[in-house]
């Protein structure tokens, strides 16, 4: 089955050399890079990468359009080239790509979205946040998952996961509009409501060492009203 490594960049110029080649050496996998014009020459290194791997391809936006739409951007490019199995990984080392194999053996199980999860069995596996960001994550959390009755998954807002192209196919990727974190509980919500099997494994999140977030309060913001439009239907 192929396999496509999504990989959203906006200035991770520090970063991107590292995770190209950590994932490069798995074999089996192609990687698009999705640039929202970075400004800090983050595209340039990728270009080498396009050049010398053949494995490397690219969706470069006008300017920073959100994590969302780069995602749907490239999870179209992808199905339109067959690609079976779709990935999300951060650029930031936040993701370790030996867990790959992880969860590609859990869709092999039957499932079609396998989100890895900081949370699972009562643990913190997070390496590098203070409290206030740990408890932002957990109260963000716990707030979107009751709300939309989705209590049974511990991390709603994992960016590392894992997508068979059948969850993908039976979803309208159009109707998905949300951009920050939302994007990533809006995608549990409408799989888990296409009635797709959705597991989660452990996994460790290590945050940034280099460059900086992207995370504001209209991210947040953005988070806290996504239950009520899709309670609504809005
Ligand atoms: N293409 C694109 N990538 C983005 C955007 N915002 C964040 N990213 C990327 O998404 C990943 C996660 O973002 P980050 O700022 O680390 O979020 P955090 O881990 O929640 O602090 C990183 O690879 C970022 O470069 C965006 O607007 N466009
Ligand atoms: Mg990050």
């Amino acid at each position: 089955m192929r396999v496509l490594v999504i990989l959203p960049t906006y200035n991770e110029a520090e970063n991107v050399d590292r995770i190209i080649e950590r994932l490069l050496a798995y074999d089996y996998l192609d990687i698009l890079v999705v640039d929202d014009n970075s400004t800090d020459g983050t595209f340039e290194k990728v270009e080498s990468w396009i050049v010398k791997s053949g494995r490397v391809f690219f969706i470069r936006r006008d300017s920073k359009m959100g994590l969302g739409t780069a995602y749907v951007n490239g999870f179209k490019w992808g199905l339109d080239r067959g690609y079976g199995l779709f990935f999300e990984i951060d650029a930031d080392l936040s993701h370790d790509p030996s867990e790959i194999p992880n969860f590609i053996d859990k869709c092999k199980e039957g499932y079609d979205l396998v989100v890895g999860s900081r949370y699972m069995q009562n643990t913190i596996s997070v390496v590098g946040w203070d409290f206030k960001r740990l408890l932002l994550s957990k109260f963000g959390n716990a707030y979107a998952s009751a709300l939309l009755g989705l209590t049974q998954f511990t991390d709603l807002t994992s960016g590392y996961r894992c997508y068979t192209r059948k969850a993908l196919k039976e979803l309208n990727l159009d109707l998905v509009k949300s951009n920050g974190y939302a994007f990533q509980i809006e995608m549990v919500y409408r799989i888990h409501k296409s009635g797709t099997n959705i597991a989660e494994i452990p996994i460790i999140f290590y945050e940034r060492g280099e460059g900086s977030s992207k995370m504001s309060r209209k991210i947040v913001r953005e988070a806290v009203l996504l239950p009520f439009k899709l309670i609504f239907g809005k």
